[in-house]
């Protein structure tokens, strides 16, 4: 992974360099961790511009000054897509995406397939952590249906499920990632209880999160691992792929795949149509197929 700093040689005798890895990014510049564990600011080179927490990127120190020159190869990048197409990196270097729900706010199911449909994409582990369950009884809306897909859900609330989240968390790069106030950052909190990052209650007037976190931000777990909390989402739009490329996300289509009259059948209006047969059959879920339509419009 990353390399010990070294002086770079007789030129310049004060210029070092080393590999570290960006632990939140503030416009132009960074926070990064050398591979010994210390932290330091950085500034980012212009055209390093999609630079984002959890890139293992080169640093060259001149002075006491930290500049950032290159991003080294990415396994991974969660990305969104943000203005008329234009992409927004939200992540590099990724395990595991953890989509945090609550019982409120209100949970936005079709953003919760959106961000499926990029996990599946990346690749990464795919975890859904149900948190606040101290506010429900026992089933939650369409939960189960995620349940039946195949998806792994963990149940948690201030007291209670931890420990199987931090089984889940060991010796992963995570994040933690969803509505604004479902609990990320208490979570984070609790799951290391020296950094004490700000929380706020929901908005009294509309029951909404208050975008209390406003950067991303990697933290070592004691345990082993990594967790980014970052800032809850309004939305989620996966990046504009290929519409064939959205269909391997929605996991219950494989089966039926290669089953529509049409080899390259998407599904919407295309007769003898084996998903819209089996949507028809309730074999898939309406919602879902839903979701589906509104991807590849
Ligand atoms: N009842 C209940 N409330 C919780 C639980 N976890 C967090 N909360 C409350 O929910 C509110 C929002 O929590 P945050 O941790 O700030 O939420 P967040 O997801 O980080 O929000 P953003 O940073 O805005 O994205 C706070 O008032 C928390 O005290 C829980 O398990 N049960
Ligand atoms: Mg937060
Ligand atoms: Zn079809």
């Amino acid at each position: 992974m990353a390399k010990r700093p070294h002086s770079s040689g007789v030129d310049n005798a004060h210029a070092e360099t080393g590999d570290g890895v960006v632990v939140s990014r503030f416009g132009s510049e960074i926070l990064f961790e050398t591979e010994s564990g210390i932290t330091h600011r950085g500034k980012v080179r212009r055209k390093l511009a999609d630079i984002v927490c959890g890139d293992f990127v080169r640093y060259e120190k001149i002075g006491s000054d930290y500049a950032i020159t290159k991003i080294l190869k990415r396994k991974n990048t969660l990305v969104r897509q943000y203005f008329r197409g234009t992409p927004r990196n939200i992540a590099a270097n990724i395990d595991q995406v953890i989509v945090v729900i609550a019982p409120a706010p209100a949970t936005d199911w079709q953003m919760l397939d959106n961000l499926l449909v990029s996990i599946h994409r990346l690749p990464a582990e795919a975890l859904i952590v149900f948190n606040k369950t101290d506010l429900v009884d026992k089933n939650y809306g369409t939960l189960n249906e995620f349940k039946s897909l195949g998806y792994t859900i963990i149940k948690t609330n201030k007291d209670s499920g931890l420990a199987e989240l931090k089984k889940h968390l060991k010796n992963k790069t995570s994040i933690f990632i969803g509505q604004s106030g479902v609990g990320k950052t208490t979570l984070t909190n609790i799951l290391i209880p020296e950094i004490n990052a700000p929380t706020k209650a929901l908005s009294e007037s509309s029951d909404h999160g208050q975008h209390t976190t406003s950067n991303s931000i990697m933290y070592q777990l004691p345990e082993g691992g990594k967790i980014i909390d970052s800032p809850g989402i309004r939305d989620f739009t996966p990046l504009p792929l290929e519409k064939a490329l959205y269909q391997s996300g929605f996991i219950e289509f494989e089966p039926f795949m290669n089953q529509c009259r049409f080899h390259n059948c998407l599904h919407r209006n295309e007769p003898n149509c084996a998903i819209k047969q089996a949507v028809e059959n309730k074999e898939i879920s309406q919602r879902r197929y839903q979701s589906y339509l509104a991807l590849t419009e």
